[in-house]
């Protein structure tokens, strides 16, 4: 099928925000939004300034001081609301998803399913933020952890998963009793109206706080602003380790809470037990899909010497199958990089890689270049690496594996965390021993470690995040939402007495 023109997108985007209430008129403005699909203009829409950033906050504020006092369970049926609304117009979200990011009909689904999931996640939460009671060493007391509303939530959000970051957020923040304001990122506001005004429209049918949900366009001027604001009592960043390391500073300069997901650079270690067809579908889906701009997108594979050479066979044989197209044809795997930049940086990446003793043993040319010379589609590229260089180290937001060989496990493990991120990881093996020795307190030191499965596409059940450049964020499942709560402990007298703890002494 032929590049859909640029018409043809724009008005599907129209319709896809429209059906989900956008007011296409009240956004329109000067700050055209581009397709990666034909790298043409969709629409062009209306930016915040970071003066918008203070009012929006104090209305936020406003929100706060009414929605903390609605019982938890209340809170729930907001977000119960917006499930439904996010599931009634799944398809439009991922149409959006399409238009804006490039990602295929199926990962977009997949994307506004995680947005399905976590709010169910955050309903069920809402009957259970549950803290606990503490026994006293005084008689006649009883201690307790309380969790309250923390207050406003900034969410600043990145191209790639345009709407599941949010929602991690957004759900769980409602639930907890705080508002939200989004800074999606620049590249992608009009899935950021349209999950806006579902979630207006679910604060409206539940008679909700109007404020709890607001997004601010723009660009940096405008997330700095929201950093810097005293009424960010959480500001969650998802993006580069270059803004993490100007965004964590600036929050903690003024007390606030910090949640970070940063770069990743995931590896995958095979040993010789492991099944190698299983492995190679592990390993592409998680190294090219989504043109590899997932943070959880494995870039490193390490292979043990006996199956490196086999391995790289079939990954090779699996890359020069891989449909690579629009995102709009239905039998697309990989679509296309966001923008020139991306495209640049995989360039560079490739150059640095021969450079430092790589081979490219299969991709890194570009496609489609007649049919969308304004569109970046890119052949996944596996480059043989004799080590762990420079480049190998570095995140590429881009689909270029890394192949490295490796003789005993702890070297493996050693490579596996030898990088300055720690966001995701797996083994593929069927020896437990391996598996346990790579899951172990001196095994793989990154927030998320798989077996048998790729780096990438986590469920939302579980705390979603990573360690060291990653920046130790976490959101969605377990018991993230405690970093969306403040935690009083208490400590109740009934006995009539003043004993002091501590068996310290006072009389009067
Ligand atoms: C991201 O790339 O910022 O685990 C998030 C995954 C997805 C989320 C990725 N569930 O790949």
């Amino acid at each position: 099928m032929p590049i859909p023109t640029a018409e043809e997108l724009s008005r599907r985007a129209r319709d896809a925000a429209a059906r989900c209430g956008v007011d296409l008129d009240a956004l329109a403005g000067d700050s055209p939004v581009t397709s990666p699909v034909n790298g043409r203009p969709l629409l062009s829409v209306r930016r915040h300034t970071a003066a918008d950033v203070e009012p929006a906050v104090a209305r936020a504020g406003e929100a706060f001081a009414a929605w903390r006092t609605v019982p938890a369970p209340l809170r729930g049926g907001l977000v119960r609301r917006l499930g439904e609304l996010l599931r009634a117009h799944a398809d439009d979200l991922a149409t959006l998803v399409t238009l804006e990011v490039g990602k295929t009909a199926s990962e977009a689904r997949g994307e506004v399913q995680e947005m399905v999931d976590v709010c169910e996640f955050a309903v069920g939460l809402s009957r259970q933020l549950y803290g606990r009671t503490i026994s006293s060493e005084r008689p006649g007391h009883r201690l307790m952890e309380t969790w309250h509303p923390l207050g406003v939530v900034g969410v600043i959000s990145a191209f790639n998963f345009p709407v599941a970051v949010w929602s991690w957020n957004a759900a769980i923040a409602l639930v907890c009793g705080d508002p939200v304001v989004w800074k999606p990122s620049e590249l992608t506001p009009l899935t950021a109206v349209a999950c806006t005004a579902l979630l207006d429209r679910a604060v409206a049918d539940t008679g909700a706080p109007a404020a709890l949900g607001q997004v601010l366009l723009g660009g940096a001027d405008v997330g700095e602003a929201l950093v810097a604001s005293p009424g960010v009592a959480l500001l969650s960043a998802t993006g580069s380790t270059r803004m993490g390391r100007t965004v964590g500073p600036r929050v903690a300069d003024r007390f606030g809470r910090a949640l970070l997901e940063l770069g990743g650079n995931n590896a995958a270690i095979v040993t010789p037990s492991a099944d190698l067809d299983l492995t190679t579908r592990g390993v592409v889906f998680s190294a090219a899909g989504t043109a590899g701009q997932r943070c959880t997108t494995m870039r490193r594979v390490i292979a043990h010497v006996d199956v490196v050479d086999a391995l790289t066979d079939r990954l090779v044989e699996a890359y020069r199958r891989l449909p690579v197209g629009p995102p709009t044809d239905e039998g697309t795997l990989v679509g296309p990089l966001i923008h020139a930049g991306a495209h640049t940086a995989m360039q560079e990446a490739l150059t640095a890689a021969r450079e430092q003793g790589g081979t490219v043993v299969v991709g890194g040319g570009r496609r489609l270049a007649e049919e969308a010379p304004d569109a970046w589609y890119v052949e996944p590229a596996i480059v043989r690496m004799p080590g762990q260089t420079d480049v190998v180290r570095q995140e590429t937001f881009a689909p270029v594996l890394y192949v490295l060989p490796y003789r005993t496990l702890e070297e493996a493990i050693a490579l596996n965390n030898d990088v300055p991120q720690g966001l995701s990881s797996s083994i593929f093996t069927s020896d437990q021993a391996d598996a346990e020795r790579f899951l172990a307190a001196d095994g793989s030191d990154c927030g998320i470690a798989n077996v048998n499965i790729g780096t990438s596409g986590a469920e939302i059940g579980g705390a979603f995040g990573g360690e060291k450049q990653t920046g130790g964020g976490r959101e969605s499942g377990s018991d993230a939402w405690r970093g969306y709560m403040r935690r009083a402990t208490n400590t109740v007298n009934y006995s009539g007495e003043l004993p002091l703890a501590q068996g310290v002494e006072f009389p009067l």
